[in-house]
């Protein structure tokens, strides 16, 4: 059985960087709206929507206080409505981002909870007495540095919190909690929602008294029991973010008939420029070799089982051109490079705001530029542990979450159209060059390419399913690989880096599917590539 999201692109907005509409510096729901024409332009089916619910924004909206209402920021119920109904008039669906691991600690659930020893949603949450010398339980540490356990003056308890201490953990142990979790849901299904994107959902099996975070051994029950309660057999799209998912964990959350998801997001060729067993913060270069070997991995393992998601960007991660493209000589080249060497592989594609008109990292010099609370209490771990201030802030500008956050770039004006009003977070100066209504206007802009991959995958069944394989190079730096289906065959040609370099074409094309250097023209023989040059061949 074949489903809709097997064929679809997905787009990620960050509402808070997205489109102001009321000059508050902040994006907002009807902002989205006015901008769903540009989507449908675009070509994308649906929207993951990055948390639009209540919250205080400790962590920028992953801090919900309620799921069932609006950031007062972003609008209201009505706009959220509105959005969903606008989005269908288009086809394209919304995905809300379910953020169910922990919750903000405003939510009622934990202000009753911190109350009393005894109070009914005590147990929602996981709670500690201190060790003997009146430390944490553990020393289990939080991904936003340091302790992952608070202390609680009321109760004299310490509470988990695996991301900040605004974020209390849910306690998926307590039957209540999950079925809370599960009407919650079906409450965004009755609206018409396309489905869920499930943050850091790996962890909700976690057995912190074990320190077992990632993976706990009731994860999959649990993911089985919200499918049955909630969006089985509804046609909807959902995608689980796992940090730890190696293929085989992969194939348990996304074999259909396991009744888990639909997909998950994994990130291994994610960490393949930070140096091993450390973070992500600790630099390495990038090897193509082994993108190579992940990529293929991934796309052989879940060839017949399971499901990939396509991925370079994020809310959390910097942007593609600047870490593994060319920002300064070819950002237009190695943006459009990047796009096909992904694009044309099988699984769903994400693209995220931006993206398609080669946005780039933002560039600080001062921690005071700094919003996320990530690259913040990295920056004064690190500092308090004697790294000098340099690093630091190399780290943040290679890695740091707010490269992704900066607003969305629509046009020359003042603040590149995002606001009237001072934004929440600087604007990147490029927007002189790097803008929306730029990439409309110019007809060999990435905008275009993003856009005729997106067709090339809705027209051809062999983007969709065909079976991939790598392709041995006489350059490791040229990543290539045939996509097969039905005795058709395509073949993808990329040069992964600054320099010239060349590629021999065994087989005679019968044809060129797309390609970034476009008075090129190619036959079987030696190919001389130019600096990340991409083509894709329709061979047989
Ligand atoms: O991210 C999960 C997560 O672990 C990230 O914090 C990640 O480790 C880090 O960003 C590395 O770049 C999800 C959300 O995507 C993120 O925005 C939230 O902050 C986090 O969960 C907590 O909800």
């Amino acid at each position: 059985m074949t489903s809709w999201w097997q064929k679809a692109v997905v787009y990620q907005v960050y509402p808070r960087s997205f489109q102001d509409s009321d000059g508050d510096g902040i994006g907002d729901l009807k902002g989205i709206i006015s901008r769903l024409d540009y989507l449908e332009k675009l070509g994308i089916d649906a929207i993951w929507l990055s948390p639009v619910y209540k919250s205080p924004n400790d962590d920028n909206g992953y801090d919900i206080s309620d799921y069932e209402d609006i950031m007062d920021e972003f609008g209201t119920m009505a706009d959220m409505d509105e959005l969903i109904a606008e989005g269908h008039k288009r086809n394209i669906k919304i995905i809300m981002d379910l953020v169910v691991n922990h919750t903000s600690d405003e939510h009622a659930w934990f202000v009753e909870a911190k109350q009393s020893k005894d109070n009914p949603y005590r147990d929602y949450y996981v709670w500690a007495d201190p060790d003997a010398e009146g430390n944490p339980p553990n020393d289990l540490g939080s991904t936003f540095s340091g302790s992952a356990w608070e202390y609680s003056e009321l109760t004299g308890q310490y509470y988990l919190h695996l991301f900040s201490k605004k974020q209390p953990d849910l306690n998926w142990e307590n039957e209540k909690v999950r079925h809370a979790v599960y009407d919650m849901m079906n409450f965004w299904i009755d609206k018409g929602i396309g489905g869920f994107r499930m943050d850091v959902i790996d962890l909700v099996g976690k057995k912190p008294f074990e320190k077992i975070t990632g993976n706990g051994p009731k994860l999959h029950d649990y993911l089985q029991e919200m499918h049955h309660a909630t969006f089985g057999g509804k046609d909807l799209m959902t995608v689980g973010e796992t940090w730890g998912a190696t293929p085989e964990i992969a194939k348990l959350y996304s074999k259909p008939e396991r009744d888990e998801l639909s997909m998950v997001f994994q990130f291994e060729h994610s960490g393949l420029d930070q140096q091993p067993w450390k973070d992500k913060w600790d630099l390495q270069d990038l090897s193509i070799p082994a993108l190579k070997e992940v990529f293929t991995k991934w796309q052989t393992e879940l060839s017949s089982e399971g499901w990939n998601s396509l991925f370079w960007n994020n809310h959390d991660l910097p942007r593609i051109i600047s870490r593994w493209g060319n920002d300064k000589d070819y950002r237009v080249e190695s943006g459009k490079m990047l796009a096909i060497l992904l694009h044309q592989q099988k699984g769903t594609p994400y693209i995220y705001q931006g993206e398609e008109i080669g946005m780039v990292n933002y560039p600080v010099e001062s921690i005071d530029e700094v919003d996320d609370i990530e690259s913040i209490n990295m920056y004064n771990d690190r500092l308090a542990r004697g790294y000098a201030k340099e690093d630091i802030l190399k780290s943040i500008n290679a890695k740091g979450r707010d490269n992704a956050r900066t607003p969305m770039q629509w046009d020359y004006s003042e603040n590149a159209g995002f606001t009237t009003g001072t934004p929440w977070l600087h604007v990147n100066p490029n927007y002189h060059e790097i803008n929306v209504k730029q990439a409309l206007e110019d007809s060999n802009s990435l905008f275009y390419t993003y856009q005729k991959l997106i067709q090339l995958r809705h027209d051809n069944p062999i983007v969709v399913w065909g079976d991939f394989t790598l392709v041995d190079t006489a350059d490791e730096n040229v990543f290539a690989y045939y996509r097969e289906l039905d005795g058709q065959k395509w073949l993808v040609v990329t040069n992964f880096q600054a320099k010239k370099t060349s590629f021999e074409l065994t087989e005679e094309p019968k044809s060129t599917i797309i390609q970034n250097y476009n008075d090129k023209t190619y036959q079987k023989g030696q190919l001389d590539l130019e600096p990340y040059e991409a083509v894709v061949f329709e061979i047989k």
